[in-house]
């Protein structure tokens, strides 16, 4: 059994979506942000960064429980331990550990940072951050806009957990004042993806877990 602490963000989405695709079994545990649950020391004792996901496989390697944080980290593992979206030939192995550490470095971290900074739009000395950040948003659009224009999937001919990793942060470029218009190999990979019935049930998680901490 997978415990599952999580919320309703992108990077929780995409430990859904893999959880999904895989079929494994999981319960969840929501930590409420609002309430900085997520600060709290018992969670901390799960997550000493303070932030979700976060994992505990009560059947992780030599059959004791292992607890993981980092969402990157989840997925790779998650990938070891079902060998689904874990291709043996190392190319195509590594070539998906390459886009998902970019993804990780790039958009998963550089997206909020530009939504912080244009949530903050016209307050005295936020035009430098909201510049920089958000000329980097669209240059890391452009390198995946790019790359799906040659490759069906961002790390290679098959759908992987480095595309887990990307769609739900190009789903939300909306939060910077963003938009995929400009990016056609984009639209057509995030529709390839939005179709599948994991991705769709990944969703429907984490609406009920908006919706649940809206009316709490
Ligand atoms: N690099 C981390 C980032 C995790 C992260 O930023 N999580 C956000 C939600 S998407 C969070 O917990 N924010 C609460 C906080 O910063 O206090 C990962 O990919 O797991």
């Amino acid at each position: 059994m997978i415990d599952f602490y999580c919320w309703q963000s992108g990077n929780n989405r995409k430990i859904y979506m893999m959880l999904e695709e895989t079929g494994l079994p999981y319960r969840e545990h929501v930590v409420n942000l609002r309430k900085k649950e997520q600060k709290a020391p018992a969670y901390l004792a799960i997550n000493p960064n303070g932030k979700v996901p976060a994992i505990i496989d009560s059947d992780g390697p030599g059959g004791k429980p292992f607890t993981l944080f980092e969402s990157g980290a989840i997925l790779i593992y998650l990938a070891e331990k079902t060998g689904k979206f874990r291709p043996q030939d190392k190319r195509a192995w590594f070539d998906i550990v390459q886009w998902l550490m970019w993804q990780m470095g790039g958009p998963g971290a550089l997206f909020t940072e530009a939504a912080f900074f244009h949530e903050r739009k016209g307050e005295p000395g936020n035009d430098y951050s909201l510049d920089r950040y958000t000329k980097e948003a669209s240059r890391l659009l452009c390198v995946a806009d790019k790359r799906l224009g040659q490759s069906e999937y961002i790390a290679g001919p098959e759908y992987s957990i480095a595309d887990m990793a990307l769609w739900p942060h190009c789903g939300s470029v909306g939060r910077f004042g963003g938009s995929l218009d400009a990016y056609p190999n984009i639209r057509r990979w995030f529709k390839l993806v939005e179709a599948r019935p994991a991705t769709t049930a990944s969703g429907e998680k984490t609406d009920a877990i908006r919706k649940m901490s809206a009316a709490a």
